[in-house]
């Protein structure tokens, strides 16, 4: 059904002040939600009522709120203010990255941030490429679409037929975005080679395990070209030793991609970017924004090491688009290089929030979340009732636990205790949604019954929240 005020509304001839009030109340509306979404009084998930009296309209949604600051669900989270108006701003603008002629100041804004983030990676000023793109999982996918591209330039045109059975090398803890990717690239999630983890350690990728699982895979008739080193995993937030992975891979002749998704942002700080040593030897990297750097969704980088690669292995030149004889450098015209056409302003985003805050600014957020996830790893290890998964200081800023309630803590260690274990997370986590007091994400993983996965990204969060977190578990965990 058409609202009865539509017609009114610009474009219509005399429509500004109706327009104006519309979206006045529409600012008001979200700036409440803003409000309401950082009030530690407010709930972290719940109804979201959003009424526009001049609409005649209302709508109820239930959902989470991110930007709370006991939410602690996701990799990403927060609101930040100045993001949150670039992405106002964006929609407004409604452009489309794919040519210059349309978005020329986003396109050079977004090289700008491109040759940024090549720098920070270590890259020198005659490497490097990228492209804005909509998620981490598909960066991930875009390395490895350039790096089959790199060793079988003629799959673009041949299809599947030129090549022998590719073999990919990624981490036991990696995403699981590697074997997607595989099997969308129609390179089939057999073929990615699992490689194991020090378990003893903080589950990085075992490097002598990578060798040896590439020589049995050559031995078997695979062909390895692409090896994923992962910087933050997704539940432990472990770092993969790069240099050493970076070694094996030059030995073998083999693309290296390093998945820096959540542990790109660590780049950013003095004290944390040491745990990336090496990442300036990938051929290609992922980093998202959005995770630890605060950029609201989506903002997710694809940065390839050879210049030129990414144009010449997605271009198809439609002229409609891409015309080659432009009165400008149609070398801005860096939608070809995407497998998408029209594409997002995401590179807006980072890039008013860095000239905000700096980079010092983005640093010291940084260095503040994990200075929380220190201080939930000590308050683990003084209250009664809660464990660590692993005993080690946490390297980024996940931190895994279980809380086993007074009625388990007598009992014999074993499959009846790990049963019950396992039901605890869970339980907690649905009484938590009810309240809508904290949020907090929980899995299980290999042999390990459900534990939770507390992260930190919101630079709203403090130790107060933290120590809220664990009353609360312990309230909700009664029996
Ligand atoms: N790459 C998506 C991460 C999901 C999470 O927040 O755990």
């Amino acid at each position: 059904m058409r609202m009865p005020f539509l017609p009114d509304l610009l474009p219509a001839s005399s429509g500004e002040e109706i327009t104006r009030g519309f979206l006045q109340e529409l600012v008001n509306i979200l700036f409440t939600y803003i409000c309401k979404s950082s009030q530690r009084s407010s709930k972290t998930q719940g109804e979201l009522t959003l009424c526009l009296h001049q609409l005649i309209f209302c709508l109820t949604l239930t959902d989470a709120f991110p930007g709370h600051p006991r939410f602690f669900n996701q990799l990403s989270s927060g609101l930040d203010v100045i993001g949150t108006a670039a992405e106002w701003l964006i929609s407004t603008a409604n452009t489309n990255m794919f040519t210059y002629e349309v978005s020329p100041v986003f396109i050079l804004m977004e090289e700008v941030l491109l040759r940024k983030m090549q720098s920070i990676v270590g890259w020198s000023s005659g490497e490097g490429d990228g492209i804005f793109c909509p998620g981490g999982t598909i960066s991930n996918l875009y390395s490895i679409l350039v790096a089959r591209y790199h060793f079988y330039p003629e799959v673009k045109t041949r299809g599947m037929g030129v090549l022998p059975q590719l073999g990919i090398f990624t981490s036991e803890h990696s995403h699981y975005s590697v074997k997607k990717s595989a099997a969308v690239l129609g390179l089939g999630t057999e073929n990615v080679v699992v490689v194991k983890c020090d378990e003893r350690w903080v589950r990085k990728m075992i490097p002598a395990e990578l060798e040896s699982s590439i020589v049995t895979a050559q031995e078997k008739g695979l062909v390895p070209f692409y090896v994923n080193a992962t910087a933050g995993t997704t539940v432990y937030g472990a770092f993969d030793p790069l240099d050493a992975i970076a070694d094996i891979c030059h030995r073998h002749s083999l693309w290296m991609h390093v998945d820096a998704a959540w542990g790109g942002g660590l780049l950013m700080s003095d004290r944390h970017r040491m745990k990336l040593q090496g990442i300036e030897r990938a051929w290609s990297v992922t980093w998202n924004p959005h995770k630890m750097m605060g950029v609201p969704l989506q903002c997710s980088a694809i940065l390839v090491k050879k210049r030129g690669l990414l144009r010449q292995c997605n271009e198809l030149g439609a002229e409609y688009l891409f015309q080659a004889d432009k009165h400008y450098d149609v070398s801005y015209d860096t939608g070809d290089k995407s497998i998408q056409c029209g594409r997002h302003v995401d590179a807006f985003k980072l890039w008013l929030m860095w000239k905000a805050k700096g980079s010092q600014g983005f640093g010291a957020q940084v260095d503040k979340c994990l200075e929380n996830a220190e201080y939930l790893y000590d308050q683990l290890q003084r209250r009664t009732g809660f464990e660590l998964v692993y005993k080690n200081k946490p390297e980024h800023s996940n931190v895994c636990f279980w809380y086993t309630p007074p009625s388990l803590r007598g009992l014999p260690l074993g499959p009846d205790r790990d049963t019950r274990l396992h039901q605890v997370a869970p339980q907690i986590k649905g009484r938590m949604m009810e309240k809508g007091s904290v949020l907090i994400g929980y899995q299980p993983l290999g042999a390990k019954v459900n534990f939770f996965r507390c992260v930190f990204s919101n630079p709203a969060t403090q130790q107060e929240d933290i120590d809220f977190l664990l009353d609360e578990i312990i309230r909700l965990g009664h029996d």
